[in-house]
């Protein structure tokens, strides 16, 4: 879809197409649909950053607890929404051996228990060696550094999801 038809959606058909930007959180999507017209995707995708950085704190954390643990339970089972399953799979997650889904568990476990929220990571622009090294590096960080890092990570997935349902307007002139 171009920018222009997306402009022109209901609020239901908007939240029905661009809901799951921000994993399970539909409600960031109708938020920002009372800021159309968007001029193009970038302004689109700052609405929705603009709306996240605008949350308190406890806001930010309940995103992140949103997003399913990496080569966890829901992958596993077959539960995972669409855009997730996709992710996981592109970097490699769904093809891991018995002893990396233990130790992933393990350390999605321990980075919980530290945190309050799951670890969170833009899987697509990772794979399943940078994510281990990644997972092991921020457990050493702060609450607020590492709760403010999550965050960039939801707008990278955000901004890659954004990508495959709004056409830019590179390709809206072809
Ligand atoms: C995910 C996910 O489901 N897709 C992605 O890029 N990252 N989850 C996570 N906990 O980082």
């Amino acid at each position: 879809m171009d920018i222009r038809t997306i402009n022109a959606l209901s609020y239901e058909d908007f939240v029905a197409y661009l809901g799951n930007v921000v994993e399970k959180c539909p409600i960031i999507t109708a938020a920002v649909w009372s800021r159309r017209p968007f001029a193009n995707l970038a302004a689109l995708e700052a609405a929705i950053n603009e709306f996240i950085e605008a949350l308190p704190e406890s806001g930010k954390e309940g995103i992140l607890r949103c997003h399913p643990d990496l080569a966890g339970r829901d992958l596993q089972s077959g539960t995972l929404t669409t855009e997730s399953r996709e992710e996981q799979g592109q970097a490699g997650l769904d093809a891991l051996e018995a002893t990396e889904v233990s130790r992933m568990a393990r350390l999605n476990s321990e980075y919980k228990e530290r945190f309050g929220f799951p670890f969170v990571i833009c899987a697509r622009m990772n794979n399943k060696a940078t994510i281990l090294r990644q997972l092991l590096e921020r457990l050493g960080n702060e609450r607020a550094e590492e709760r403010a890092r999550a965050v960039d990570e939801v707008k990278k997935i955000g901004h890659l999801r954004l990508r495959a349902l709004v056409l830019t307007d590179a390709v809206n002139k072809l």
